[in-house]
Formats: structure tokens, sequence, C-alpha cells
């Protein structure tokens, strides 16, 4: 059993994770109506992750037998200023979620609660990668530039992302 302040904590961290999913469908959205197929695919993958983080969370809950407390999930940006602009945005999204989810550790540490010390650990090593892929596309569209060839091939790179069922 899990403190009601952790799980408090944790029921926050489901709902930032939604928030995550819908903010990514909302870049799918953004640029599939930009005619980015690419991108468009690597924002629905991104928000189908997303989704399962959130029922991560939401089973360990259960598994805790804490109260579950879904919250409204507030509505994501719609529109973008640029391709450059949507994953420098994806950067600093996904650097809010490592903070959280570093907060919650530190949480579950002050607490001595080594389950959901264990549990987090899952998150904060997905944090890494989840930065770094968005600092990579984030510095080939720099690279990029103005040049729509250039953009052309990024987008074809981003088409070629595949869901993976175990993330
Ligand atoms: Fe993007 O890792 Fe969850 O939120």
């Amino acid at each position: 059993m899990i403190s009601k302040k952790m799980a408090d904590a944790l029921n926050g961290q489901v709902n930032k994770e939604f928030y995550s999913s819908y903010l990514y469908l909302s870049m799918a959205a953004w640029s599939q109506a930009k005619n980015l197929k690419g991108f468009a695919n690597w924002f629905s993958i991104q928000a189908q992750e997303e989704l399962g983080h959130a029922l991560k969370f939401f089973k360990y809950l259960e598994d805790q037998g804490a109260t579950i407390r879904l919250q409204a999930i507030d509505a994501p940006t719609a529109t973008f200023a640029s391709p450059t602009a949507v994953f420098e945005a994806t950067l600093k999204h996904e650097q809010f979620i490592t903070e959280s989810i570093h907060k919650l550790v530190d949480q579950a540490v002050a607490e001595k609660d080594h389950a959901t010390q264990i549990m987090l650990q899952w998150f904060v090593t997905e944090q890494v990668e989840e930065e770094a892929n968005a600092m990579d596309i984030v510095q080939k569209l720099k690279l990029v530039g103005d040049d729509p060839r250039g953009l052309f091939l990024v987008d074809r790179e981003l088409a070629q992302r595949q869901s993976s069922a175990a993330e």
C-alpha cells in the first residue's frame, strides 16, 4: 500500500501522461493538415506510447489498491509556427515530464517507498530516450532550415517510425 500523498502525485502523473497523448495527437493533426505525413505518423505513434504510459501508472495505482481519480484533460495547443517549432515544443514538453518524474522519484525516496521507486525507474530511463529522440529531430530540422528538399527527407525518415507495442 502506498501513501495517500504518493497516490495523489501518481494520479497527477496519470493526467500528465494523458495530456501528453492529447498533445501529440494534436501535433499529428497539425502535421497531417500541413501534408507532413511522416510527422503525422511519428506523432500518432508517440500519442499511442503516451497512452501506454498513462495506463502503466493507472495499473500501478490499481495494483497498490490506491484510489484512482481521473481528472479533466486540458486542451492541447493546436497550432505551431513551423515544423521545427512543433519538435521544439515536443522537446520542451518531454523536459517538463522528466522533471515531473524526477519529483515523483524524490518523493518515493523521501517516503522510503521502494516499490514506487522501482516502478519509476522505467520512466526515468524512458525519459532519457524521449528527450534524446526529440533533440535529434530538432537538430536535423535546424540543419535543414528552410530547404524544402531537406524537410521532405526528414518527413520521409519520420514516416519510418513503427509502433512498439511494449511502450
Ligand atoms: Fe513522453 O513520456 Fe510519457 O509523458
